[in-house]
Order: C-alpha cells, then sequence, then structure tokens
C-alpha cells in the first residue's frame, strides 16, 4: 500500500511539471495540524501566493496520507462556525489566499495511519488551468503553530 501511495504521489508531481498558474504560484509556511490520537480528520495550512497577473483557483488538493482530501472554510452559521466545503480557493492576481485555523483550510479526511509530530506530507494543488504544485507540510502540534489551545472566557 504504501510503495502505492508514494508511486500515486510520483505520479502526479511528474503530472504537475509544465508552464501554467503553478510557475506562478509560491507557497509559504505549509503545515498539517497534528490530529488527537484516533482523530479522523485533520487540516492543512498555509499562505498560497498568486505572483501572476492572472486570477487563479485551486480546484483540488490531494496528499497520500487522507483518503479524502477537501477544500473547506468555516462559515458562520447562527453564531455557530461549521466547516464547509468550497469548490475553489480563488487567489487574485498579485493577491494571496491564507488558509488558516478559523478560516480556509485544506481538509484531510479518513486517515490511513496516524501523524506524528515531525512527518512531512506531500500535498498537491491542482490549479483551473490544470497545472499543479506540490508542498510539503510538516505535521506540527496545534501549540507549536501559534494556535491558542483554548479560547479564554470570561
Ligand atoms: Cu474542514
Amino acid at each position: 500500500m504504501k510503495h502505492l501511495s508514494l508511486f500515486a504521489a510520483s505520479l502526479l508531481f511528474s503530472a504537475g511539471v509544465f508552464a501554467g498558474a503553478a510557475d506562478h504560484v509560491s507557497v509559504q509556511d505549509p503545515y498539517v495540524r497534528l490530529a488527537p490520537p484516533n482523530a479522523p480528520a485533520t487540516g492543512a495550512f498555509m499562505v498560497i501566493r498568486n505572483n501572476g497577473d492572472k486570477d487563479v483557483k485551486v480546484l483540488k488538493a490531494d496528499n497520500p496520507v487522507s483518503k479524502v482530501t477537501e477544500l473547506h472554510t468555516h462559515l458562520n452559521e447562527g453564531g455557530v462556525m461549521k466547516m464547509r466545503p468550497v469548490p475553489a480557493i480563488d487567489i487574485k492576481a498579485k493577491g494571496e489566499a491564507v488558509l488558516k485555523p478559523g478560516g480556509l483550510h485544506v481538509m484531510m479526511i479518513d486517515l490511513k495511519a496516524p501523524m506524528k509530530e515531525g512527518d512531512v506530507v506531500p500535498i498537491t494543488l491542482t490549479f483551473d488551468d490544470g497545472s499543479s504544485k506540490q508542498v510539503e507540510a510538516k505535521v506540527v502540534r496545534p501549540m507549536a503553530a501559534g494556535m491558542p489551545a483554548m479560547e479564554h472566557k470570561h
């Protein structure tokens, strides 16, 4: 199985090597939030910059670690923050999309194996022109990622 997913990942990677939106996109600080033990899903976060002069959409994300990968956002529905899949993440020309906890994220659903801190997950982003880019997202504990462990309510 491991070989198969590595093979699939390398196919995805080589398929992405051609000129296109991916050439104008840079990704900063990609990371995966370490899921609590037995958690079925977790999120990946990053800043996606579009250095080109055309708008770009991320249509899809893939990774070899989870069975399903979706693009999600958080929406406030009646005072409750809920995650919802989105069909695409838009990045304006010379703009950026910030994927962060409580906002847009790459949702990794149905993890094939438990992760540990320091693991590196290759995430492949596919753009609306069919080009793609692979980023290496490091697995970090929520604390290490600068997220508050708990909201303090007074
Ligand atoms: Cu989500």
